[in-house]
C-alpha cells in the first residue's frame, strides 16, 4: 500500500503538477461527432486545460483572423494538441485562443478559450 501511493505520488509529479491539483477542466473529443466538447470555454487566468484528441481530431491554435476566414495555419508559438493526444495546456495571459480541428474546419471543428 504505501508502496502504491508512493508510486501514485511519482507519476503524479512526472505527469504534471497541474493534474494532481487538478481543476478539471476538460476539452474532449469523440470520433463520431464533429465537434469540441465544449466549443468554447472560459477560464481563469493560470488554468489548465486538459486537451483529450481523438484519433481523427487534432487540436491546433490559430490566429483570429484564421479562425474567421476558415484557416488552419498554425499560430507561431501557439499550442498544438496532435492526433490521438491528451495534452495540458496551461494558459498563463488574458485574451482570447481561436484553434480548429484542421481536418474539420470545414464542418464547423473550431473552439475558443477565452481567458479572463
Ligand atoms: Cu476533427
Amino acid at each position: 500500500m504505501k508502496y502504491l501511493s508512493k508510486f501514485f505520488l511519482l507519476a503524479c509529479l512526472t505527469l504534471a503538477l497541474a493534474a494532481c491539483g487538478d481543476s478539471g477542466i476538460v476539452v474532449d473529443t469523440s470520433d463520431r461527432s464533429m465537434e469540441f466538447m465544449p466549443a468554447d470555454l472560459v477560464i481563469n487566468v493560470g488554468d489548465t486545460v486538459t486537451f483529450q484528441m481523438t484519433s481523427t481530431h487534432n487540436a491546433i491554435e490559430i490566429s483570429k483572423e484564421s479562425y474567421d476566414t476558415g484557416g488552419i495555419d498554425a499560430l507561431e508559438g501557439g499550442f498544438q494538441v496532435t492526433y490521438g493526444e491528451t495534452k495540458d495546456v496551461t494558459f498563463t495571459e488574458a485574451g482570447v485562443h481561436y484553434y480548429v480541428c484542421q481536418p474539420h474546419v470545414t464542418v464547423g471543428m473550431l473552439g475558443t478559450i477565452t481567458v479572463q
